[in-house]
């Protein structure tokens, strides 16, 4: 099974859309296994980011994921980083299509509402960087069998 790391963003926060994308995941049957609200602090976040460190965007990126709290969540599924980043949508949300949540719910790149991790490998370190082993919670869904 595969996990991916998903955080919605400051502005999914305080736009007070927290349950309606939770909900979008549970009903395409992901599973949630981990999951906090926190304020990112600029170290977490260089880190989590240090492959922008070089972008215009950068110190916007930064402030931003910062500003206020963000929900982190680990989703588990068959396929789960290609069907995240898939919900997800297009960076830039000019290009997301509808039904995308950066397609449904974001204007600019830089408000784009949702991270998602892009391959197994960046879903490995950015689980690590949020969360400690302890907080990775294993459990059965009752209706596994049936997704
Ligand atoms: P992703 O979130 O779709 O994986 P990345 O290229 O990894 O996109 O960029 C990380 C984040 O940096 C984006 O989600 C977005 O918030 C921000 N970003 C990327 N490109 C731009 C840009 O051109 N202008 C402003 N912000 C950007
Ligand atoms: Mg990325």
């Amino acid at each position: 099974m595969e996990q991916t790391l998903v955080i919605l963003k400051p502005n999914a926060v305080q736009r007070e859309l927290i349950g309606d994308l939770i909900s979008r995941f549970e009903q395409r049957g992901l599973k949630i296994i981990a999951m906090k609200l926190c304020r990112i602090s600029p170290e977490i976040a260089a880190r989590h980011y240090k492959e922008h460190m070089e972008e215009p965007f950068y110190e916007g990126l930064i402030s931003f994921i910062t500003s206020g709290p963000s929900v982190i969540i680990v989703l588990e599924s068959l396929a789960a980083v290609t069907i995240v980043r898939s919900m997800v949508g297009a960076t830039n949300p000019a290009d997301a299509v509808p039904g995308t949540i950066r397609g449904d719910y974001a204007t600019s790149p830089g408000h784009n509402m949702i991270h998602a991790s892009d391959s197994i490998e960046s879903a490995q370190r950015e689980i690590e960087l949020f969360f400690s082993p302890d907080e990775i919670i294993n459990y059965k869904l009752s209706v596994r069998p049936w997704l």
